[in-house]
């Protein structure tokens, strides 16, 4: 992307570009402004009741939740997972394709990408579940990992308290590791003993603020227990020219000592016939929209 005289204070400093390198995440703080938030927090609330269209769009409820008895205001109380809503709602089309964020891209990773998957993540107040320890990079069958980026962008105060997102600095460096999961995708994980928890960092973040984190960084989220919202939404995207692979491939970066395959795109566990059917993202152009209002 060109970059305009008065854009230039949007761009990464080399030292930021350097801690991108060493320690696999940056923070871009006031992505979104106090309108692109509301719009965003908004469609979330449009998307759960009903009063926008949900064509693409799926809902994924907290466990135990007994949906068909509650209201649809309640309900939206009892989301933990939104997905595939870029269609269905412009607001949040346009934070993934926020401008600033797309510069600051360029410089990390070189011109030109797709977004292949969005989701919002939105911890209801006390029952707000984990999300373990994993590398984004094990859901993708993607040959490069280093090709991928994730955007986690807070919509809420996100603390330590109602689940903020940590991080273990520079464990990109480290490749792929195996996970484990039982046959729900949500809490795949790395296996134990494979994250260094005293090396863990919290990184709280304001309304608006991004986080641009490596396909290999491990990481984490606390369950909700406070009686605040953490509503975040997330975005992959991989550069121009990423080529997806066979679950071979993706062998080749996620496997036990054993050699077998330990990535998070199949079912296993007990109950390998369950219904998961794994796809490619969807490759959409950015059309880059300035989200600082
Ligand atoms: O926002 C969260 O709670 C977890 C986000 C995350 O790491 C993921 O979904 O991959």
């Amino acid at each position: 992307m060109d970059v305009a005289p008065d854009m230039k204070s949007d761009l990464l400093s080399g030292a930021e570009i350097a801690q991108y390198r060493r320690d696999g995440y940056v923070v871009l703080r006031g992505l979104l402004g106090p309108r692109s938030i509301e719009a965003c927090k908004a469609a979330l609330t449009g998307l759960a009741v009903g009063s926008i269209a949900s064509r693409e769009t799926s809902l994924m409820y907290e466990k135990g939740v007994d949906v068909a008895r509650l209201s649809p205001e309640e309900r939206e109380f009892a989301i933990r997972k939104y997905m595939d809503f870029c269609m269905d709602a412009p607001a949040l089309r346009d934070a993934a394709f926020s401008r600033r964020l797309h510069l600051v891209l360029d410089q990390l990773l070189g011109q030109g990408r797709v977004l292949f998957q969005e989701m919002a993540l939105v911890k209801p107040p006390r029952i707000g579940s984990e999300k373990p320890w994993h590398q984004d990079a094990s859901y993708f069958r993607i040959k490069d990992p280093g090709l991928v980026v994730g955007v986690w962008i807070s919509l809420d105060e996100a603390s330590r308290s109602n689940g903020c997102m940590e991080l273990v600095p520079g464990s990109h460096l480290g490749g792929g590791v195996p996970h484990v999961h039982e046959n729900d995708f949500n809490l795949c994980r790395i296996v134990p003993g494979k994250v260094d928890l005293a090396a863990r960092r919290a990184i709280e973040m304001g309304p608006g603020d991004a986080l641009v984190f490596h396909g290999l960084i491990h990481h984490y989220t606390a369950a909700n227990t406070s009686n605040m919202r953490r509503r975040a939404v997330q975005y992959h995207y991989h550069q121009i020219g990423t080529v997806w692979g066979s679950v071979d491939d993706h062998l080749a970066h996620f496997h036990d000592e054993d050699g077998n395959y330990a990535g998070c795109t199949v079912p296993h566990g007990d109950d390998a016939g369950s219904n998961y059917a794994y796809r490619n993202g969807l490759p959409r152009e950015i059309a880059p929209v300035d989200t600082s209002v």
